[in-house]
């Protein structure tokens, strides 16, 4: 029978509400978890749409790879040793070395209830401040900005001033793919009231191509141009002196320090000035590109000051906008997740101390801050810290210079993480797993970019012996003999303690309050519908400083990165349809489509200098590691900048794993590394040969030059590249084996079927020649129905048409198809649905289909001409 059930979205920090049918169908190989999903047409944050993450989250719910049940080491335990044991390793190290010998790296994709028991158990009963989470490598500079500004890390703005705003400022946020349903929330604001929207970006990414204007500003060069812009704001008489003399501090000197190069083309700042100048109603959107910066703090008070000295904030339709990542980043700054904040906005004062202290009856409240990410695993390298538990984080992939990381981990005495997915990268390190429940078991509630608070629910029952993430920590804590303050036997409880802890913050002015929720009752708690805290503008009536102002704080420009030895500058970033580490996108062949290589970004001229070609390979190369990427020509990159993606990690890859690069550099206030302005150069490679496989199960290749796995259909695809010889025959299973060979050219195809007939894996090499087109192949797993002949030739005897590269991924379009619509006389993206569908599920791809059909039209004028 189907259930409908209401939830959130499992990935970004927009917090789209989804409904679920749960069908216990078997819809996608997912035995009894098959799942509808749909936008909840009544949720706040996005009103029925979603994109194409969220539309597929079905694929990513399956068992696959699953962690269910405790491992020691290789060995499977049962709860009870498992916790024995963990709690036990704790105590002794506690006794042995001291409370700051014990961390805890958290993240921000567990719910607040999670996040909550974490934090309470870390620094109210162990008793250090070594809690931190991924935020810091996240929002740290965001949450240092609002709390320099603000007196607290509050964001100023709601969805709706998108609705109502005349300017949207992108900085550092390629908001088509990352936030995409906001994105087309500022789209559908463009078209009804012609808003103007500008991107700041040294890359010109699809949002960047769909704006009226783009910045190429050099990269961390958002401080600079912010002073440049105020200052210029200034002289044409655009200050809100009424504003700033009642509701604004400076700190000294602010005003005599602004004036400075702007950085770009005296043209496009004077256009950038009097778009501004016009347009008083404006947003400034601000996110990765501002944060993960060493200088990152500044660039967001640079924005926080031109909206504090304009007036542009605390007015519908106006207000300096940081943009959460995560789904519950949110939540986990609110409850005390990071290592500088006690809890519920609290810091380490004497008698916020003692409040917190009293509030959790807590037995070893911590005496100030703990360690933040970087510097926590440093501690852990240097043998400081000998105990660590990571909770819904992958940081052997996505904390920088992961060479170092991946030391300190091994030298670890006891690693515990806690996770969904039995192998990822830094599951390989622990000593313990733990197996918790994942997005459509757990239960409890998250906080998205504008306050909004709903509920994740569970769709399924939870499978093997998966347990609640806080469930979990309240086991061990029980264990530790503190079980009367972890006490909670469902999620509401623990909501219910948070949100009436959060009085400690309301009784100080700060915006940070869930008392009203307080005594919900567990019925009502279930029925939760989503609700904002501190209400749509809550900085109006006052800032909860001392003083009762918001602060314009000086700010400057941080040094560039580059040397002699590595010229290049660095940028690392995301994919429309990959969630960092992949462990759950990554199972998904709808969204592995999109981008199945990570590509390494590099401008036509400079790829010449360097000799890389389109779809050749290039390695990275700086001071912390190297990495190899298939190499894509972008005339979107600047000269002398190359851009990697984040994403790939070496269950998914050979080499492709990103954070071998950047260095342990952070912001010197927020501790946020500066992943997006590292110095490298390039190596071309040139591999003897080239291959790809598919198979039905994972494999790892090892002692290759460089390989990549992607999901499809009914198995994986590998991309392969080495010197030397290689045996095929070693990365195939056993099975009835079909092959030709032409010794002269190098190629070699091998195809092996299972007793029943069907393709179960596929080879095909080469050594200077061209390989068959993957898909068909691909298609072909599991199937019986391709004859020897097409196997081994590696395509149908009837020839499919060519669809190029798929760019709608829910209806399968491909570029050709949108090429042919446009040939037809589809001039709009509107039109281009209407002939092939393409953009008219999710919409995620229409800023793809946009560019291609501007240049299919660019073509036919020159063609014409
Ligand atoms: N598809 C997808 N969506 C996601 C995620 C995901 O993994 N995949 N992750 C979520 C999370 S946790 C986060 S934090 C967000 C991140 O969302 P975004 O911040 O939008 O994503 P990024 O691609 O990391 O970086 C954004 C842009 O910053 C630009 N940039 C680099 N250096 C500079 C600079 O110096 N100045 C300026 N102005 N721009 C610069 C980069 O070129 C890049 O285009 O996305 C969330 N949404
Ligand atoms: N070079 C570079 N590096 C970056 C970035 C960048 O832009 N460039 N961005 C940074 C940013 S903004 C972020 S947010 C981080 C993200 O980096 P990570 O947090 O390391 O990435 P995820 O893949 O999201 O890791 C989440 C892990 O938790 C598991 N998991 C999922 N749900 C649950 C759950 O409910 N409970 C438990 N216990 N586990 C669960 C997943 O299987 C996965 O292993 O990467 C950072 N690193
Ligand atoms: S924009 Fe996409 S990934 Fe983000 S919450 Fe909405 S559906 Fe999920
Ligand atoms: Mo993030």
């Amino acid at each position: 029978m189907n259930k409908s059930i209401r939830t959130t979205c499992a990935y970004c920090g927009v917090g789209c509400g989804i409904t679920a049918e749960v069908s216990g169908v078997n819809a996608s190989g997912n035995g009894d978890r098959g799942v509808a999903i749909a936008g909840d047409r009544e949720h706040p944050a996005n009103k029925g749409r979603l994109c194409s993450k969220g539309t597929h989250l079905g694929e990513t719910v399956g068992l696959e790879g699953r962690l269910l049940a405790p491992m020691i080491g290789e060995r499977e335990a049962d709860w009870g040793e498992a916790l024995d044991l963990v709690a036990g390793r704790m105590r002794e190290c506690i006794a042995e070395h001291g409370p700051d010998s014990v961390a805890f790296y958290v993240s921000g994709q567990l719910l607040t209830e999670d996040y909550y028991a974490a934090n309470k158990l870390m620094k109210g009963f162990v008793g250090s401040g070594n809690i931190d989470t991924n935020s810091r490598l996240c929002m740290a500079s965001a949450v240092a900005a609002h709390n320099r500004a603000f007196g607290e890390d509050v964001v100023p703005c709601s969805y709706e001033d998108l609705d109502a705003t005349d300017l949207v400022l992108l900085v550092g946020s390629n908001t088509a793919w990352c936030h995409p349903v906001v994105w087309q929330r500022i789209e559908k604001t463009r078209e009804r009231r012609g808003t103007k929207i500008i991107v700041i970006d040294p890359r010109r990414t699809e949002t960047a191509e769909q704006a009226d204007l783009h910045i190429p500003i050099a990269p961390d060069g958002d401080t600079a141009l912010f002073n440049a812009l105020l200052a210029e704001m200034k002289r044409r008489g655009k200050l809100d002196r009424d504003f700033l003399r009642d509701h604004v501090d400076a700190d000294e000197g602010f005003w005599d320090k602004l004036d400075c190069d702007p950085g770009i083309t005296a043209g496009l700042f004077a256009k950038l000035c009097n778009i501004v100048a016009e347009h008083p109603r404006m947003v400034t959107l601000f996110s990765q590109g501002a944060n993960q910066s060493v200088g990152g703090t500044d660039k967001g008070n640079a924005i926080i000051n031109f909206h504090l000295a304009t007036g542009r904030i605390n007015r519908i339709g106006a207000g300096p906008f940081s943009i959460t990542g995560q789904p519950n980043a949110m939540g986990g700054r609110e409850v005390g997740g990071l290592a500088n904040m006690l809890a519920c906005h609290l810091g380490f004062s004497e008698d916020e101390r003692a409040d917190v202290a009293a509030f959790w009856d807590a037995p070893n409240l911590c005496a100030g801050p703990g360690l933040k990410a970087v510097d926590m695993f440093r501690a852990i390298h240097e043998g400081k810290i000998k105990f660590l538990w990571v909770m819904a984080t992958n940081p052997a992939v996505s904390l920088p210079d992961s060479r170092f990381v991946r030391e300190a981990l091994s030298r670890c005495p006891t690693v515990v993480v806690s996770d969904i997915i039995a192998d990822t990268d830094t599951g390989r390190f622990a000593h313990v797993r733990l197996p918790a429940h994942g997005w459509g078991e757990k239960d409890g509630t998250v906080t998205n970019s504008e306050r909004c608070v709903s509920r994740q629910r569970a769709l399924f029952p939870a499978p093997g012996q998966t347990r609640a993430d806080w469930k979990i920590i309240a086991d061990v804590a029980a264990r530790m003999g503190w079980e009367d303050s972890f006490a909670w036997t469902n999620a509401a409880e623990v909501f219910r303690e948070y949100a009436r802890m959060t009085q400690l913050a309301k009784a100080r002015g700060k915006a940070l309050d869930l008392t009203a929720q307080a005594d919900l009752d567990d019925a009502e708690y279930e029925a939760m519908t989503p609700f904002q805290w501190g209400g749509e503008r809550p900085l109006t009536s006052r800032f909860p400083t001392p003083s009762g102002k918001a602060r314009l704080v000086s700010v400057t420009p941080p040094a560039p990165a580059t040397s002699a030895e590595f010229p290049l500058r660095l940028n690392t970033a995301r994919y429309r349809d990959q969630w960092h580490t992949m462990t759950r996108t990554g199972l998904s062949p709808t969204l592995s489509q999109h981008r199945p290589e990570p590509l390494l970004e590099v401008h036509p001229a400079d790829a010449r200098e360097l000799a890389l070609v389109e779809g050749g390979l290039g390695r990275v190369e700086t001071a912390s590691g190297a990495a190899v990427y298939r190499v894509q020509l972008s005339e979107g990159q600047r000269r002398g900048e190359i851009c990697v993606p984040m994403h790939w990690t070496d269950a998914m890859a050979g080499e492709g794993r990103s954070n071998r690069l950047p260095s342990q550099a952070v912001d010197p206030v927020s501790g946020q590394p500066g992943f997006k302005n590292g110095a490298a150069r390039v190596v071309p490679l040139s591999p003897e040969w080239r291959a790809f496989v598919v198979r039905r199960d994972a494999i790892t290749p090892e002692g290759l030059l460089y390989w990549t796995r992607s999901r499809v259909k009914a198995g994986w695809l590998y991309e392969l590249a080495g010197e030397g010889t290689i045996d095929l025959g070693a990365l195939l299973p056993e099975g009835e084996r079909l092959e030709v060979a032409d010794v002269t050219r190098g190629m070699r195809r091998v195809a092996v079927r299972g007793e029943d007939g069907a393709l179960i894996a596929a080879a095909y090499l080469t050594r200077s020649g061209e390989l068959p087109a993957r898909n068909w192949v691909a298609d072909q797993l599991g199937l019986d129905e391709a004859s020897a002949a097409e196997l081994l030739a590696g395509r149908p005897s009837v020839p499919l048409p060519d669809r190029g590269p798929i760019v709608c991924v829910c209806h399968g379009v491909g570029e050709m198809d949108i090429a042919a619509a446009a040939n037809d006389g589809a001039a709009t993206v509107a039109e281009v649905g209407g002939c092939t569908r393409a953009g008219t599920n999710c919409g995620s791809c229409r800023p793809a289909i946009a560019k291609l059909l501007e240049a299919c039209l660019t073509l036919d004028k020159e063609a014409a001409e």
